[in-house]
This record gives structure tokens, sequence and C-alpha cells, in this order.
């Protein structure tokens, strides 16, 4: 497997060169800077490249290439981003990018509800705390009729939890959850996401998978022209927010979607923290069913609650099977090296990290994409990677 780690541009806190001494070879990085459903230029995409290339590393993946709404709603705009989008690929494909990560989530990418959970060894981590999403879902943002798409107990549990909260509790619970986190697109003030969540109001389960098995219609001919695989990331998490459908959270979802296409450019990322935070994914064996698809892979542990809350735990703790995993991925590069596949290595990147140390209380430091967390886990992961390895020989 590729070490691949995520940089969010010069203005990161951590620099390429640290990349570099962190053991990745690949980074994962984005052009956040154009604005969602406009063309990634050459000369942008160079220019990017040429500031990882001078410092040793490559740029591997594309995370993300953004999904413009229109798109998910197949409405308004959708054909021109549709376009824009194919010429983003084949700008990517011309500079050796080859592979593109992507989302179809309606409204929010990834959300949590807490950003620094504090841990019993002191460091903090990102959780995702069901009731207080309910809360806010209820009674901060008041979204019509939201009390009907969750159980009595907890719509119960949610009034409790907001009765608790004083007004800097409220404040930061919504911006955690609207404002939009490192990477995903998407932030909005309160007026904003309800018009957001009213525009998907209506379009259902079936409705959002036809739009992304209609986009996937319209790109997948570009991507195999200019070289490219994309990877679909799953929702996170991996179940309806606002009461809206989501159709990338188990591997039925992700059956559904390789099988539409059949094509090597028509792949996903396994995401193991957003699959796996559904105790109905059985992560190896979605590995074992869809290897040969995968096309890149963020690797980060979590411990699960019954009600669907869940935190991120280090990466060789929590609910998770990281080392069957990492086997199961290990034996898909073989096949794949048996077979003379030309994208033989899987890149992985250790996704997220504990804050800790110094960064713990640095507000520079994005949310999940500490260095010396992100350092820890991914010498962990490579610790499992070389003992695999060593073992099969
Ligand atoms: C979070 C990330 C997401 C991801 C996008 C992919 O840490 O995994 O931001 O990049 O959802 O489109």
């Amino acid at each position: 497997m590729q070490e691949t780690w995520r940089w969010f541009g010069p203005d990161d806190t951590v620099t390429p060169q640290q990349i570099r001494q962190a053991g990745a070879s690949g980074v994962v990085t984005a052009l956040d800077h154009i604005k969602t459903g406009e063309i990634w230029s050459l000369e942008e995409i160079k220019t990017r490249q040429s500031l990882l290339t001078q410092n040793g590393v490559e740029w591997t993946v594309a995370e993300s290439v953004p999904v413009h709404q229109d798109i998910k709603l197949r409405e308004g705009n959708y054909q021109a981003y549709i376009d824009n989008y194919r010429q983003s690929l084949v700008n990517l494909g011309k500079q050796g990018i080859k592979r593109v990560c992507y989302n179809f989530m309606p409204v929010v990418d990834w959300t949590r509800t807490n950003l620094s959970f504090e841990l019993e060894n002191g460091s903090s981590a990102l959780r995702f705390e069901m009731s207080d999403f309910v809360a806010y879902d209820i009674h901060i943002l008041e979204r019509p009729n939201a009390a009907s798409d969750y159980s009595e107990a907890q719509v119960g549990k949610a009034a409790e939890r907001f009765s608790g909260m004083d007004d800097e509790d409220k404040i930061l619970l919504e911006s955690n959850i609207i404002a939009g986190l490192p990477g995903g697109e998407g932030s909005y003030d309160r007026q904003g996401i309800r018009e957001a969540i009213e525009a998907f109001q209506g379009i259902g389960t079936a409705g959002l998978r036809r739009n992304l098995l209609s986009f996937l219609t319209d790109i997948i001919p570009t991507a195999e022209t200019a070289g490219v695989v994309l990877a679909i990331h799953p929702d996170d998490p991996p179940f309806s927010l606002f009461g809206l459908p989501r159709v990338v959270s188990t591997a039925q979802d992700a059956r559904a979607i390789i099988e539409s296409i059949p094509s090597t450019s028509n792949g996903l990322t396994m995401c193991a923290g957003s699959y796996g935070a559904r105790s109905d994914n059985d992560l190896v064996a979605m590995v074992n069913e869809f290897g040969r698809s995968i096309h890149f892979v963020h690797l980060r542990n979590i411990h699960r609650e019954t009600d669907g809350s869940f935190y991120e735990t280090q990466h060789l703790e929590g609910d998770n099977d990281i080392v069957g995993i990492i086997r199961a991925l290990l034996n898909e590069e073989s096949a794949r090296r048996h077979n003379n596949s030309p994208l033989s290595e899987i890149p992985m990147r250790p996704d997220h990290g504990h804050a800790i140390g110094d960064e713990k209380n640095d507000p520079a430091v994005r949310p999940g994409y500490s260095f010396a967390g992100r350092l820890k886990g991914l010498a962990e992961l490579r610790g499992v990677i070389h003992a695999l390895t060593t073992l099969a020989q």
C-alpha cells in the first residue's frame, strides 16, 4: 500500500517537507479555493502539483473533486457542472493524477457534533453524539416535523440534552454541525442550511440514487478516456441526517454503484471509519467482495454506541478490525500484481488523528488533521502492514 497524507494546501499547518519526514510518499489534496462546480484548470493543477514535487512527494489522489448540489438534485445548472467536472477529470488525468475521490452526500459533507471530545489519556477526538444532533435538528434548527424522523426515546433524550445546554453550547454545536469541517464543502448559516435541506425534501432514496447513477453514466466514459479512476467516499455518518436520504452507506449501496456501470473507473473509497460506524457493515467482507473496485483507502477506527453515536479511537483500537482490513487489502494488491494491473498499489491515508501535545490547544490545527496524531496513526498502520507483509513472505 502506498502511504499518503492529506494536505490542505499552502495554508496547512503541516508542510510537504513534514509529510515526507512522516514517511508518506503520496499526497492527497484538493483545490479547495476553486468554487464547487468550476473547472480545475491545468494551470491550477500544475501549480499545486509543483509545490509537492519540489519537496519530494507526489500528488497521488485528488480528494475531493466536489460534486455540485445541482448535480445531486439533477436540476438547475447541472448539465454545465457535469461538463466542468468532465473537464477537471481530463485535466487531472493529463497531469498524471489518476485517482479522484468524491461523495454524493446531500447538503452536508462529513459531520460531527463535538470536535474536542476528551479521551481518558488527555488527548481529544472527534465525536458524533446522536442526541446532540437530534437536539440541534429539533430545537435549534427547528426543522419542520423533525421529531417525526426520530424515535420517541431519541426525542426524549434530545430534549434532555437541549435543556442542559447554555447559549455558548448551542452556538458551538451549531457551528460544529453546519460551518463545515476540513475538506468538506458546504458551510452554512441557519437560514442557508434550512434552504439547502428544503431543496432535497421529497427527492427520496430512489431519486438520489437515480441522480448518482445518471451522474456516473455521464462521467465514467470521460474518466476512462482520461485514464482516471473515481472512488466514491461513503456517507459520514452512514445514515440519514436531517431526514434526507443517503445512498452510499451500506454494502448494498456500494454494490448497486459498482454494478450500475462495470468499469475500473467506477470505484470506491474504502473509508473504514465511515462504513464502520454501522455495525451491519462487515468491512473485511466488503474489501473481499469489492476489492477490485477499491482505489483509495482511509484507515480510521471508531467506537460505536447503540444509539448511533460514535467517537474516533486510536487507529488500532475501536470496533473496526483494522488488521483484517489491511490483510484483505494486501491480498487484493497481490491479486492485482499477479494480473499485471496498472493500479496494483492502493493508496491509503491515516484518516484523522487525535489532537495530542501542543496541537491540542492550537486553533490553527484543523479538527482531525493534527500532525502528531496522524503521524502516530500512520506509524501504527505502517507497523501492521510491515508485519503482515513479512509474515506472508
Ligand atoms: C473527512 C473526509 C471527507 C471526505 C469527503 C470526500 O475527513 O473523509 O471530507 O474527503 O467527504 O468527498
